[in-house]
C-alpha cells in the first residue's frame, strides 16, 4: 500500500477559515479537493500539453518525438487546436445555454406562462428594447418583453446571422472582426461548428481552427453571457451599490443555514423569497432555529448579493469547506463549477444535496426540478427540507470559523455610471489626468494547484497601488471581499490618484461588477469607453486577468477578451503548450491580428509589472503620460 502524503494546510490556503476547515475535514475524515489534486500529481504531460487526441477510435493518439503524428496523420499542432476549440466550446456553451434559460423565463413572463416571475426593472427592459431597435412607443410591457426575447432567441440560431449586442461593438473592431471572418453568427451555430470542424478530417489547419475558437468565444461574450446578464437585471432588478458580507462566518449557528450554489439566479431568486417566507420562517422557530439563512456560493451567490446582499460564504475551492462546517442544512444547486464530491462531504455530516436542473443531477443528491411555473412551490419545498434538517444538525460537529467581513457591492455599468454623475466623463477626465492609469478585470475561479486565493488577492492589491483601478467578478469577487478590498476605506492601499478618485467618488478601489456572465459589462463598459474617446477597445489602458483559473468557461472568457482587444493575463496556460504554432498564436501572433494576446505569469507580483508596462504603452499610444 502506497502511503497517502501528508497535506500541507499551510500551503492551501491564505485564508485562516479555510485552514480551520481543512484541519476540521482532516479530524473528521473528509477528503477534499486539495487531498485529491496530491493523489493525481504528477499530471499526465500529453493531456498538459494539448497534444493527447481521442478524437476518434483509430486512435486515441498521443504525440511525442518518437509518434510525431496520429493515425490519421494529425499533428502536435492540429492536435492541440482541435482540443482547444471544443474545450472553449465547452465553456461557451456552458454561459449561452444559460442565457437561453435566462431568454425563456423572459419569454415565459411575456406569454403569460408563468405567475412565478416578473419583470422587476420595466425601465431597462424598455431601454435595451430601444437600443435594438424594437418599438417601444406606446406599447405594453409584456408585448415589448415578447419581441425582445423573440430577439434574443434568434441569436442562438442560424437565420439572423448577426448577434443583437454587435450594436455595442465599435465599428474598427466589427470591421476588424470582419477583416478576419470571425465575426459571430448564431451562438448555438458557432459551437456546432466547432464541434464539426474538430471532428476527424474537417480543419487541420491550427491557425484557421484557432481563429474559429476566438468567434465561438465572441458569441459568448457579446450574445450568450450579455443575454444572461441583461435578462437577470430585467427580471430580478439591476444591481445598486448595497452592503454585504463574505466569508464562512455567514453561517449561522442558530439558524437553518441553506447554501446556494451555482449561476442562474432563477432558482435562487424563488429560494431567497421562499427563505422570506412569514409562514416558512415561523415553521423554522417552531423547530428550534431563531431563523432561515440563506448564504452564497460562487457566482449564484454573487447573483444574489448583487442584487439583495445575500451574505457569501465562499468562492470555488470553498464549496466543501462550507458544507464540513457542520452547519449547512441544504446546498442547493443549479449547474456548473460544482464538485460531485459535495455529495459525499455532505453524506458525512447531514447536509442534504439539492439538485434543480435536469442538465446538471447528481447521483446521491436529492432531485427538485424547477421549472418556469413551478420554481415558487418547488423553492418553499426545499426551504421546508431544510427546516426539517435542523433537528439532524449534531451540534458537537459544528464549527463556523470566523467573524463575517463587511463589503460592498452592487456595481452594474448603470450603478457606475450613477457613481460617476451620470456619465463617463470624470472617469476619462481621470485616466486623461493619470489619476486612475488604467483598468483590469480580475475575473474567475480558483484552482487548488495555487495556494487558494493568494494569486487573486496579491494581484489586486499590487495593481490599485499602481492607481489602476481593478473591476472583479465571479471567485475572485470573494478573495477581494475577503482581503478587505471591496470597500471604500481600501482607498488607503491604492496609489495616490486612485485613492482620491475613489475617494471623491465614494466608491472602493476594487469594484464588485457581479458573476462570470457579468463579464458582459466589463465588455459594455470597453465598448462604451472606445466609442467615448473615438478609438478601439485594444487602444485603450485596460487588461483582463484570470490568475488562479480552472475552467472552460474562464478560457472561453480569456478568449472573448482578448479577441475584443483586451490584453490578458492567465497565471497558467491552457493544455496548448505542446504546439508551437498555437502558443505563439496565443501569446504574440494574436497581438498582430487583433490587437491583443494572452500573457502567462503565476507570480502575481511579476504579472502586476507586465499589466502595468501593457498600460503604460496603451497610455503613451493615446498620447497621455505614462
Ligand atoms: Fe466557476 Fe462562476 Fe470560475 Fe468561480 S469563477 S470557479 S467558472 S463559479 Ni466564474
Ligand atoms: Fe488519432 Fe487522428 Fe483519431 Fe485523433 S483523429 S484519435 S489523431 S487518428
Amino acid at each position: 500500500m502506497t502511503e497517502k502524503k501528508k497535506l500541507n494546510i499551510d500551503e492551501c490556503s491564505i485564508w485562516d477559515d479555510a485552514r480551520q476547515m481543512l484541519t476540521k475535514a482532516e479530524q473528521d475524515g473528509v477528503e477534499t479537493v486539495w487531498h485529491r489534486l496530491q493523489q493525481q500529481s504528477p499530471h499526465c504531460q500529453f493531456g498538459e500539453s494539448g497534444v493527447c487526441c481521442r478524437n476518434c477510435t483509430m486512435g486515441p493518439c498521443r504525440i511525442s518525438k518518437k509518434a510525431p503524428l496520429g493515425v490519421c496523420g494529425a499533428d502536435a499542432d492540429v492536435i492541440v487546436a482541435r482540443n482547444f476549440g471544443r474545450f472553449v466550446a465547452g465553456g461557451s456553451a456552458g454561459h449561452s445555454d444559460h442565457g437561453r434559460d435566462c431568454i425563456e423565463a423572459l419569454h415565459a413572463v411575456a406569454h403569460g406562462e408563468t405567475a412565478d416571475y416578473t419583470i422587476k426593472d420595466e425601465a431597462k427592459l424598455l431601454r435595451i428594447a430601444a437600443e435594438l431597435g424594437i418599438a417601444t412607443e406606446g406599447r405594453q410591457v409584456l408585448d415589448v418583453a415578447r419581441d425582445l426575447a423573440a430577439e434574443f432567441f434568434e441569436n442562438y440560431g442560424t437565420t439572423k446571422n448577426e448577434l443583437s449586442f454587435i450594436c455595442r461593438v465599435p465599428e474598427v473592431r466589427r470591421k476588424l472582426w470582419d477583416k478576419l471572418g470571425i465575426t459571430p453568427r448564431g451562438m448555438d451555430r458557432e459551437i456546432a461548428e466547432m464541434m464539426h470542424r474538430t471532428h476527424m478530417g474537417c480543419d487541420n489547419d491550427a491557425a484557421n481552427t484557432m481563429l474559429h475558437a476566438a468567434r465561438t468565444c465572441l458569441a459568448d461574450g457579446w450574445a450568450g453571457s450579455m443575454i444572461a446578464t441583461e435578462i437577470s437585471d430585467i427580471l430580478f432588478g439591476t444591481p445598486v451599490p448595497r452592503r454585504a458580507t463574505v466569508n464562512l462566518g455567514v453561517l449561522r449557528e442558530d439558524q437553518v443555514n441553506i447554501l446556494v450554489h451555482g449561476h442562474n439566479p432563477i432558482v435562487t431568486e424563488k429560494i431567497l423569497e421562499a427563505a422570506n417566507d412569514p409562514e416558512l420562517i415561523a415553521l423554522a422557530k417552531e423547530k428550534g432555529a431563531a431563523g432561515i439563512n440563506l448564504v452564497g456560493l460562487c457566482c449564484t451567490g454573487n447573483e444574489l448579493m448583487m442584487r439583495h446582499g445575500i451574505p457569501m460564504a465562499g468562492n470555488h475551492l470553498m464549496t466543501e469547506l462550507a458544507i464540513i462546517t457542520g452547519a449547512a442544512e441544504v446546498i442547493v444547486v443549479d449547474y456548473q463549477c460544482i464538485m460531485p464530491s459535495l455529495v459525499q462531504v455532505g453524506d458525512c455530516y447531514h447536509t442534504k444535496m439539492v439538485t434543480t436542473a435536469d442538465k446538471a443531477r447528481f447521483t446521491g443528491a436529492e432531485h427538485v426540478k424547477f421549472e418556469m411555473h413551478n420554481g415558487g412551490a418547488q423553492a418553499r419545498r426545499v426551504v421546508r427540507m431544510a427546516i426539517e434538517r435542523y433537528s439532524l444538525r449534531d451540534p458537537a460537529r459544528v464549527r463556523i470559523p470566523c467573524e463575517p467581513v463587511e463589503i460592498v457591492t452592487g456595481f452594474s455599468n448603470e450603478a457606475l455610471l450613477e457613481a460617476l454623475g451620470g456619465s463617463l466623463t470624470p472617469l476619462i477626465d481621470a485616466i486623461k489626468a493619470g489619476r486612475v492609469r488604467g483598468a483590469v478585470g480580475i475575473v474567475g475561479c480558483n484552482n487548488p494547484k495555487y495556494k487558494h486565493d493568494f494569486c487573486n488577492v496579491n494581484l489586486a492589491k499590487e495593481l490599485i497601488r499602481r492607481d489602476i483601478l481593478v473591476i472583479a467578478t465571479g471567485c475572485v469577487t470573494t478573495a477581494a471581499g475577503k482581503a478587505g478590498l471591496l470597500v471604500p476605506e481600501a482607498i488607503e492601499q491604492a496609489g495616490q490618484g486612485l485613492k482620491e478618485i475613489c475617494g471623491a467618488l465614494a466608491i472602493p478601489p476594487v469594484i464588485h461588477m457581479g458573476s462570470c456572465v457579468d463579464n458582459s459589462r466589463i465588455l459594455q463598459l470597453c465598448g462604451m469607453l472606445a466609442d467615448e474617446l473615438g478609438v478601439d477597445i485594444s487602444d485603450l489602458p485596460v487588461a483582463a486577468s484570470s490568475p488562479e483559473w480552472y475552467s472552460e468557461k474562464a478560457a472561453a472568457i480569456g478568449t472573448y477578451a482578448v479577441a475584443s482587444g483586451i490584453y490578458t493575463h492567465l497565471g497558467h496556460p491552457p493544455n496548448i503548450t505542446g504546439s508551437k504554432i498555437v502558443t505563439d498564436l496565443a501569446l504574440s501572433g494574436l497581438d498582430e491580428l487583433v490587437g491583443a494576446c494572452f500573457v502567462i505569469e503565476p507570480d502575481p507580483f511579476k504579472a502586476a509589472a507586465l499589466i502595468d508596462k501593457r498600460i503604460t504603452e496603451k497610455r503613451q499610444g493615446l498620447g497621455l503620460s505614462a
